[in-house]
């Protein structure tokens, strides 16, 4: 049933089409690609009104998608009244301009929709400036599409007109505010350095959460250290890190850190730019990968995570595997009454090792005793280079691509 229109002050949400294409060595379908897109423009606040795919061996350099699909994104975005057409991937300053010019609509790309979503969600100072590092580094190349217009109104100025001169105030100015956003988290680097390396005297092991966005990384947190860690089912709920006091059976005291959570294809910029949150992971004594098992691509989510973790110099650290959300597995509904016996069962089914994984439901707190065992034994050095642990699931994507 619909859901009847209230007034609100609210301004008018973007009326988005999407576009996604399927290169060659890509994760994910195309389609599949999209379904997560359209679940970041809703987290953006945007309606998804439409959308187009194209298999593609390579991305036309001037638009991006070839030309019949293009017009159909002309036509069909029109039609369905869309103002934002997105497309799920990082565009070139020229391609960005291009089909702005021929769609006739805002153009936005994969990368511009994350930072907003950060940009919406950072909290602390130091969230801030990470985020608005990235969206600096974007926007600086993109300058001049911004004032192409200008010039061509200008007529025929020359390279030294007007329209070039604010673009060269521009860019000083934009490179002036990241070279102080820098200089900013720097001393944050360094406080952050020395507050480490006080743990580190103090022996204090350090346990952190990462995972994939939406994984249950926060409902982890919250259920294993009683800390109120933000959850919600949106995209990128935590950017800043947050730390907390948990204490294992033995009756020893770690800490556990829970972190921006990973998407494929994340952007660089703000890879770079939260170097210093991510440095948290670096003196981690051991990870805690979280894996929403329910999820359709849980396989290629742990993918995502490893590359990521790879990328960051951090695939060779201990880690175990949760499997977390194992209640859906049984409830589909989300109705819980407790059936654990048939966890096992469901994700053998499935093709998981579920022997060299931990399975449990962090919003119901399922089995969270043997996960601070297996966190114990992990410290004491029985646990796998993260790399190896995610093997337990890999195996099922190879026996059954479609059954997890
Ligand atoms: N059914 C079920 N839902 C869960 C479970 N754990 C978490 N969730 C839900 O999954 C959603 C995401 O949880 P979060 O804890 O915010 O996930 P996160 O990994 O911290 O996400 P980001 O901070 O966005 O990276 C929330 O709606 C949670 O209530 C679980 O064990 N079972
Ligand atoms: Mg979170």
């Amino acid at each position: 049933m619909a859901r009847p229109r209230v007034h609100s002050t609210e301004p008018t949400p973007d009326r988005a089409y999407l576009v996604a294409a399927e290169t060659p060595g890509q994760l994910l379908r195309a389609r599949d690609s999209l379904t997560e897109l359209a679940e970041l423009a809703r987290t953006a606040g945007a309606v998804v009104v439409g959308a187009a795919t194209q298999r593609l061996d390579h991305p036309n350099p001037a638009t991006y998608i070839g030309k019949g699909k293009l017009q159909q994104v002309i036509e069909e975005s029109r039609a369905l009244g869309a103002n934002v057409v997105i497309f799920d991937d990082e565009l070139s300053p020229s391609q960005q301009r291009n089909l702005e010019r021929a769609i006739g609509l805002k153009v936005i790309d994969r990368t511009a929709l994350i930072l907003d979503i950060f940009a919406t969600r950072a909290r602390t100072r130091e969230g801030r400036l990470q985020v608005e590092l990235a969206q600096m580094e974007y926007l600086l190349p993109r300058l001049a599409g911004q004032w192409s217009h200008l010039e061509r109104l200008e007529g025929a100025i020359g390279t030294r007109g007007p329209g070039e001169t604010q673009l060269e105030t521009d860019r000083r100015l934009v490179r002036n505010r990241i070279a102080k956003i820098k200089r900013d988290l720097e001393v944050v680097r360094r406080q952050r350095a020395l507050y480490r390396r006080l743990r580190q005297r103090r022996g204090v092991p350090v346990v952190a959460l990462v995972g994939y966005t939406n994984a249950g990384k926060s409902t982890l947190m919250s259920a294993l250290s009683g800390a109120n860690a933000h959850a919600e089912d949106k995209l990128f709920a935590t950017l800043d890190p947050l730390t907390r006091r948990l204490r294992l059976p033995s009756g020893e005291v770690v800490l556990l850190t829970d972190t921006v959570g990973f998407i494929q294809k994340l952007p660089a910029q703000l890879v770079a730019a939260f170097r210093a949150t991510l440095e948290e992971l670096e003196d981690a004594d051991l990870l805690l990968h979280v894996v929403d098992i329910s999820h359709p691509h849980a396989v290629q989510h742990v993918q995502t995570v490893i590359a990521t973790l790879e990328g960051l110099g951090l695939a060779e650290k201990p880690a175990l595997l949760v499997l977390n959300k194992v209640d859906r597995l049984l409830m589909p509904d989300g109705t819980a009454t407790s059936r654990w016996e048939d966890v096992g069962d469901a994700l053998h089914h499935r093709g998981v090792a579920v022997e060299r994984a931990v399975p449990v439901s962090a919003l119901h707190g399922w089995n969270l005793p043997t996960l601070l065992r297996r966190v114990e034994a992990g410290l004491d050095g029985d646990a796998p280079a993260a790399r190896e642990a995610v093997l337990a699931i890999l195996g099922a994507a190879d026996r059954s691509p479609a059954a997890v």
